[in-house]
C-alpha cells in the first residue's frame, strides 16, 4: 500500500461512545473435536482464575483433572543470603579484570533456595452407565460462553454434558442431561496425587481432604528425595479440601464409602468446590492457615441455592462482559472451518489457508487470561492454573526473566485490564519481600526480585545456595521488568489514583535498587555487574564459556525503562525531589547501547560471541518490545536491533515464537511476524519432552507448546496479533502497522491504545478502510498515524471519531 497517498480524515465527530457487540463467528470461538481426549494436552480447560478443570470428555469414563490456584508446596522460608554481600565485590573485581569464568563461579555464592511448586488438586471421575453403542460423539469448548460441552447419542436419546467454572459463584459446575427422562446413571469418585483421604457426608457430597508436600524440588533438578512431606506431629504444608455435591432431578442418589452414585435421574448438576489453607505469602499454611473445609463449603452452600439455569446465566454474563469487548475477523476459509480443531491445525501446517485459525488462537489467549487471572487471586503461573503433575515443568512457578511478564502482554491492549490486577497484587508482595533481599543480600535500598518466584513471593536468586548455574539463577532485573506492568496499566487506562497509590511506590522502589546497584565504570558511565542476558552464554576471549558479564543490554534497557517511566510518572504526579534528580542524573550516565561487529545490537557491553546464535531468548531486544527505548527515532540502534533479530533466526520455543511476533510487529514487518504466527500454530502432537532448541507450536487443545506446555506462548500470540494491528508506544496511535499479506481483509473491534482510547479497525485488499477512535479516559488531543499519514484528533470525553480512509479528505487540524 502506498501509505503516503492515504489521508486520514475525521469523517464524523461526536459519535456516541459504546461499540457494537455483534456475536462472534462460531469458527473463531470454538474448539471442536470428534473424539474424547486421550492425553492431558487434548483435554479442554475451564477456569475462573482459581478453580480450573481439564475436561477429557470420556464417554463411559469422564475425567476432570482439577486445580486450585493457591495449592502449592512449601511454606514461607528464609531465602535471603547474608554471605552474598561479601561475595559481590569479589564477583565485580573478577569481571572488571576480565575473568568471566571466575566471576561465574563466585556468583554461586549469591544464591538462595529453589522456589516451591504449583500442585495438582485432584481428579474427579464419573463412571457413566448406558454409553454402549454411542454415536455422533462431539466435544467442544465455546470461548464465547466459556462452557465445555460433550454430546452423543445412544439410540434416539441425546446426551449432553456441560462444564464451566464460575467466577461469580466460585464453583465448577457439571450438568448431565438427556432428552429422555430417567437416563442419567453414574458413579462419582475423586482422588489426588497428593496425600489425601476421601469420604462422603452420607448424603450428597463427596469430600476429599489432603495435604501438600512441605518441599518439592524443581523438575529439572535431579535429587534422591524430590517430594518431601512434613511427617512431624504438627506438620507444615498446605492443607486442602475438595467437595463435590450432587444435585439430582429425580432418580436416586446413593452414598457409598467414598463415592456417590446416581441412578436414573432426569438430569444432574455437580457442584465442585475447593479451598486451601493458604493465608497469604507470609503465613505458615500448616499452622496459621485458613480452614480449607470452610473455604470449600461456603460457595458450595451458596451455589446450591441457585438453579442450574441461574448458575449458567450468571457465569456467561460475567464472562461475556470481558470476552465480548474485543472481536477479530481475519477472513474465512469454509473448507477449513468445518473441520475439527486438530484437523484444522494439520491442514494449516500443510499450507492450507485458514486465517480464522489465527483468530481462534487470538481469542483463546483472551479466554485463557479470563480463566486464569481474576481480581483477588494469584497471577497466572507458567501453566496458568492447569497442572496435573506434582513436579510440573520448571515448578510451574513465576519465572520473571520473561514468562510471568509475557502472560500479561495482552492484558491491556486486548482490553482485559482487570485480569492484570492479580499480577499487581503479587508485585506489591514481591516489593515487600524484595526490600529485605536487597538489604540483606546486597546492602541496597529499594527492592529486588530475581529469576524465579512462587506463591510465597520468593525474591532471592535460586540455585540451592551455590548449586545453580548463574546463567539462569542470577539475574537482578525482576523488579524492573515487573514495574513496567504497573506503568502500562496507567498508560492505557489513565487512572491517576492507581499511578499515585500503587504504581509509584513499586516503580520508585525498583529504581532505588538500581540506583544502588549501578556503579561507575571508571569513565563516568554507569554499568551493572554481575550481569546476565538470560539464559545465554558466550565464548570468553580465552576460549571458555561463561554467562555472567558486565552491563548486558537487557540490564541497561530495563533500568532505562524504569528510570524513564519513573520520570514520566513523577511529571504527572508533580513529584520533583532528590529522588527524581538522582534518577535523571543516573539515566543520563547509563552506558549507551552499542552496535557490534556484525552490525547487531550488542548483547553485552563487550562485543562477545554468543554460543547459541539461535537462542530462544531475545533479551537484548527488550527496548523494542515490550519496552519503548529502541524506536525508529534512533535509526542506527533500531536497524542494529533488527539485525540481531535476523541473526536469531526464524524458529524457537513456543514463547520465543510469541515474542518474535511482537518484535517483528514493532519493526513494522507484518510478513515476517506472520512466519511466527504460522510456527506458533504448528501442531506438536503429544510431545511433552522439554525442547530448548526450537520446535514450539501448539497441542491439539491449542495450549502453547514450549514444549512442554507453557501458557506464555498463548498470551504472547494474542499480544502479537494485537501489535500487528495496532500500536501506541510512540505517543501516537498507529493503525495497521504490520498487516501481513495473508490477512488482506478483516476487522477488529475493541483493542486499547495508550492514552485512554479504544480502537476499531476495518481493512480490505490490504488497505485500511476505517478506524473508530473512542475516548474512554483520555484528556487532550492524540495523533493517529497510518504509514506516513497522520491526523491529530481531539476526541471529546465519552465520544468517538470515525476515520474513513477511502474518502481521502484533507487531514483535520
Ligand atoms: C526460562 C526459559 C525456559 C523456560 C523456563 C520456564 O528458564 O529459558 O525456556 O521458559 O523459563
Amino acid at each position: 500500500m502506498k501509505t503516503t497517498e492515504v489521508r486520514l480524515a475525521a469523517l464524523l465527530l461526536g459519535f456516541a461512545l459504546g461499540s457494537a457487540t455483534a456475536l462472534p463467528a462460531a469458527e473463531s470461538v470454538q474448539l471442536r473435536y470428534a473424539a474424547p481426549a486421550e492425553v492431558w494436552t487434548e483435554a479442554l480447560p475451564v477456569g475462573n482464575g482459581r478453580l480450573g478443570a481439564m475436561v477429557f470428555g470420556g464417554l463411559a469414563a469422564e475425567h476432570l483433572q482439577l486445580n486450585e490456584a493457591t495449592l502449592w508446596s512449601g511454606a514461607p522460608t528464609e531465602w535471603n543470603n547474608p554471605a552474598a554481600k561479601d561475595a559481590l565485590p569479589l564477583v565485580r573485581a573478577a569481571l572488571l579484570a576480565g575473568d568471566y569464568v571466575k566471576a561465574n563461579e563466585l556468583c554461586k555464592k549469591l544464591q538462595g533456595p529453589f522456589t516451591q511448586s504449583y500442585q495438582p488438586l485432584g481428579d474427579l471421575r464419573l463412571a457413566i452407565a448406558g454409553t454402549a453403542g454411542a454415536t455422533a460423539y462431539e466435544r467442544n469448548l465455546d470461548l464465547d460462553r466459556a462452557v465445555a460441552t460433550v454430546r452423543y447419542r445412544v439410540g434416539d436419546a441425546l446426551f449432553t454434558r456441560e462444564i464451566f467454572s464460575s467466577f461469580p459463584d466460585q464453583v465448577i459446575v457439571v450438568r448431565l442431561t438427556c432428552d429422555r427422562p430417567g437416563q442419567i446413571t453414574f458413579t462419582a469418585s475423586a482422588d489426588s496425587l497428593l496425600r489425601y483421604s476421601a469420604q462422603t457426608d452420607g448424603k450428597d457430597t463427596l469430600i476429599l481432604r489432603g495435604r501438600a508436600p512441605v518441599h518439592v524440588d524443581p523438575s529439572y533438578w535431579g535429587s534422591a528425595n524430590p517430594i518431601r512431606y512434613d511427617e512431624g506431629p504438627n506438620p507444615e504444608g498446605m492443607t486442602f479440601d475438595l467437595r463435590v455435591r450432587v444435585l439430582a432431578d429425580g432418580g436416586k442418589v446413593i452414598s457409598g464409602g467414598s463415592s456417590l452414585s446416581v441412578a436414573q435421574s432426569d438430569a444432574v448438576t455437580l457442584l465442585i468446590s475447593a479451598g486451601t489453607s493458604f493465608n497469604g505469602p507470609g503465613k505458615s499454611p500448616g499452622r496459621e492457615g485458613r480452614d480449607p473445609a470452610a473455604e470449600a463449603s461456603r460457595p458450595l452452600a451458596a451455589a446450591g441455592l441457585l438453579a442450574y439455569s441461574e448458575l449458567l446465566a450468571r457465569h456467561t454474563a460475567d464472562h461475556q462482559q470481558l470476552f465480548r469487548r474485543v472481536a477479530l475477523d481475519l477472513g474465512h476459509e469454509p473448507e477449513a472451518e468445518k473441520l475439527a480443531t486438530d484437523a484444522r491445525l494439520s491442514r494449516f501446517a500443510q499450507g492450507g489457508a485458514d486465517p480464522g485459525l489465527a483468530a481462534l488462537l487470538f481469542n483463546y489467549g483472551r479466554y485463557l487470561l479470563i480463566a486464569s487471572s481474576r481480581p483477588g487471586g494469584l497471577p497466572a503461573n507458567l501453566q496458568g492454573i492447569w497442572n496435573d503433575s506434582m513436579r510440573p515443568p520448571w515448578s510451574s512457578n513465576y519465572t520473571l526473566n520473561i514468562n510471568a511478564e509475557m502472560n500479561y502482554w495482552p492484558a491491556e491492549v486486548a482490553n482485559l485490564a482487570e485480569c492484570h490486577e492479580p499480577l499487581f497484587a503479587f508485585i506489591e508482595q514481591l516489593a515487600v519481600n524484595g526490600h529485605r533481599t536487597a538489604a540483606i543480600n546486597y546492602g541496597a535500598h529499594g527492592w529486588v526480585a530475581h529469576h524465579n518466584s512462587d506463591i510465597w513471593a520468593q525474591t532471592a536468586p535460586v540455585g540451592n545456595f551455590g548449586l545453580g548455574d548463574p546463567m539462569w539463577a542470577n539475574w537482578q532485573m525482576g523488579a524492573g521488568w515487573l514495574s513496567l506492568h504497573l506503568w502500562e496499566h496507567y498508560a492505557f487506562g489513565r487512572d491517576e489514583v492507581f499511578l499515585r497509590t500503587r504504581a509509584w511506590p513499586v516503580m520508585k522502589g525498583a529504581a532505588e535498587f538500581y540506583l544502588d546497584w549501578l556503579f561507575d565504570d571508571g569513565h563516568g558511565r554507569l554499568i551493572t555487574a554481575p550481569s546476565n542476558s538470560p539464559e545465554i552464554d558466550f565464548h570468553t576471549p580465552d576460549g571458555h564459556r561463561a554467562s555472567v558479564a558486565v552491563a548486558s543490554t537487557m540490564d541497561l534497557s530495563i533500568i532505562r525503562d524504569v528510570f524513564t517511566n519513573c520520570l514520566d510518572a513523577a511529571h504527572i504526579l508533580g513529584v520533583n525531589d532528590d529522588f527524581t534528580a538522582r534518577v535523571g542524573a543516573a539515566r543520563a550516565r547509563l552506558l549507551p547501547l552499542q552496535i557490534g561487529s556484525r552490525g547487531q545490537l550488542q548483547e553485552w557491553a563487550a562485543d562477545l560471541q554468543e554460543t547459541d546464535p539461535h537462542h530462544r531468548h531475545t533479551s537484548h531486544l527488550f527496548g523494542v518490545y515490550p519496552g519503548r527505548e529502541i524506536t525508529p527515532a534512533a535509526p542506527a540502534l533500531f536497524a542494529a536491533a533488527r539485525k540481531s533479530l535476523e541473526l536469531r533466526g526464524d524458529d524457537g520455543t513456543g514463547w520465543s515464537l510469541g515474542w518474535r511476533i511482537n518484535l517483528w510487529a514493532r519493526f513494522g514487518d507484518g510478513n515476517h511476524a506472520y512466519i511466527f504466527v504460522q510456527h506458533l500454530l504448528r501442531p506438536v502432537g503429544d510431545t511433552t519432552a522439554t525442547n530448548y532448541g526450537g520446535g514450539g507450536g501448539v497441542y491439539p487443545n491449542l495450549f502453547d507448546a514450549h514444549p512442554p506446555f507453557q501458557i506464555d506462548g498463548n498470551f504472547a500470540f494474542t499480544a502479537g496479533v494485537s501489535e500487528m494491528l495496532l500500536q501506541s508506544h510512540l505517543g501516537s496511535i498507529d493503525l495497521l502497522p504490520a498487516l501481513p499479506s495473508a490477512w488482506p481483509a478483516g476487522s477488529v473491534r475493541g483493542l486499547r491504545a495508550r492514552g485512554g482510547y479504544e480502537v476499531d479497525l476495518a481493512w480490505a485488499h490490504g488497505e485500511l478502510r476505517s478506524a473508530t477512535i473512542r475516548n474512554r479516559s483520555a484528556t487532550g488531543p492524540v495523533m493517529v498515524r497510518h504509514g506516513a499519514a497522520t491526523v491529530t484528533l481531539a476526541v471529546a470525553a465519552g465520544q468517538a471519531v470515525v476515520l474513513d480512509a477511502r474518502l481521502a479528505l484533507a487531514a483535520a487540524p
